[in-house]
């Protein structure tokens, strides 16, 4: 099979395009979901989907998508690609946004040379998946796949107030189409990796055959607050010392059991929050994630054991809200060889890998058999402006996809 490659110029001038939009007066990068960003974010997506001659739909949760099909193959199931282009804050270019704007490329790539698939070809970008302002994370998608009914969704209330569902209608998004309405007869993603692995061993391509599992919790402290210059050591009832316990705690505890499993505290608020007052309430959430289910059920055991000893310990009450929980999840074999057997054909370093992060495939898994491409980010680095890919790693995973699609789509 010739080796045919995308519209490299396209990709990558797309890709910066859609990173310049959403900025802030100091260049920071943030489309959280449902915001003013995202809505400029996805008017731009749409233009492109328009311009390619492709159908565009948005359904109830708002999941945007570009569908290529005709007369001779709209009876079949799509094969589905994409990914999302809502950010986090202060975000790079290339998290989501680079499967999105690379699905559509292959679908323009596949016009422009004639091919008429034997299926129609779907681009999603997925609402919410960084779950920055709405929990959980991967939303849409999830949405999407039966996980979640839309009213329960449509009624979140974001970290500042908002209701996604008003949100979604506010910024012209709120859909009418049923999520679900194209069951996909596969689904593909293209991600950067946002890790360290594949640039640590110069490889081009990760054929990604797992994700690993994920549960997100806010946790509340209340103690005593009291002066902070008169209020002796052993009497305080410290909400913020009882919180700084628990990074450690995570952090000495996965140290010792040598598991694959990681930590984080990403988000910590004191009250009354001034410099001498003991914190009466610390508000805080935790990110666990591992690859074993059973390791990670552990984990959230521990914890919970941990902060019960601390409220007694401390003198403090302790709270959890329980904000997403997925579970491992294990992709397509038959994806995964055709992803390796593509970068083969293509003189390209492949290694299987579990994805660290979470994505959208994870959800779509559970309706078609889904798997991810990788390529190399510089330094691991993701979630900061920093994240980077090179052009020609951006090009060669573009060039995968299109391999892969073009093996499983057929033509007539
Ligand atoms: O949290 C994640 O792993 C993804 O970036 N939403
Ligand atoms: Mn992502
Ligand atoms: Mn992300």
């Amino acid at each position: 099979m010739p080796l045919h490659s995308i519209d490299a110029a396209r990709l990558t001038g797309r890709i910066r395009e859609l990173g310049e939009i959403g900025r802030d007066p100091q260049g920071q990068l943030t489309r959280l979901a449902g915001s003013d960003n995202d809505r400029a974010g996805r008017d731009r997506l749409v233009a492109w989907i328009k311009m390619a001659g492709l159908d565009v739909a948005v359904d109830r949760i708002g999941n945007v998508f570009g569908i290529w099909r005709d007369t001779g193959n709209s009876g079949e199931a799509p094969i589905m690609l994409g990914s999302h282009i809502d950010t986090v804050i202060n975000a790079g270019i290339y998290d989501g946004c680079y499967g999105v704007i690379a699905a559509l490329e292959v679908i323009e790539t596949l016009k422009e040379r004639g091919v008429t698939p034997a299926r129609p070809i779907v681009v999603a970008a997925f609402t919410n998946e960084e779950g920055v302002r709405f929990a959980p994370d991967m939303l849409g998608s999830l949405v999407y796949a039966g996980g979640l009914s839309v009213e329960t969704a449509l009624a979140t209330v974001g970290t500042d107030g908002a209701v996604l569902g008003e949100e979604l209608a506010r910024i012209g998004y709120a859909g009418t189409v049923e999520p679900g309405f194209l069951k996909p007869h596969a689904y593909i993603e293209l991600h950067i990796e946002q890790g360290p692995v594949l640039e640590r061993e110069g490889t081009a391509i990760g054929a990604v055959e797992n994700l690993q599992g994920i549960s997100w919790q806010r946790v509340t402290i209340d103690g005593v607050a009291n002066h902070a210059g008169t209020t002796p050591m052993a009497m305080r009832c410290d909400a913020g010392l009882a919180a700084a316990r628990v990074g450690l705690f995570l952090r000495e505890h996965i140290a010792r059991s040598n598991a694959l499993s990681v930590a984080t505290i990403g988000t910590m608020c004191f009250e009354p929050d001034a410099i001498n007052v003991i914190p009466s309430r610390a508000v805080f959430t935790v990110d666990l994630r591992d690859p074993d289910e059973d390791r990670l059920q552990a984990l959230e055991t521990v914890l919970a054991d941990f902060l019960v000893r601390i409220g007694e310990e401390e003198g403090v009450e302790i709270s959890v809200e329980r904000l997403a929980r997925f579970q491992p999840v294990a992709f397509d074999q038959g994806i995964v060889a055709a992803i390796e057997a593509s970068a083969h054909a293509r003189g390209l370093k492949s290694r299987r890998m579990t994805s660290g992060a979470g994505h959208d495939a994870q959800m779509i898994a559970r309706i078609a058999p889904t798997a991810m491409i990788f390529v190399p980010s510089r330094d691991g680095i993701s979630h900061n402006p920093r994240e980077h890919t090179d052009p020609d790693d951006l090009i060669a995973g573009a060039d995968v996809l299109l391999d892969v699609v073009e093996r499983m789509v057929g033509s007539r």
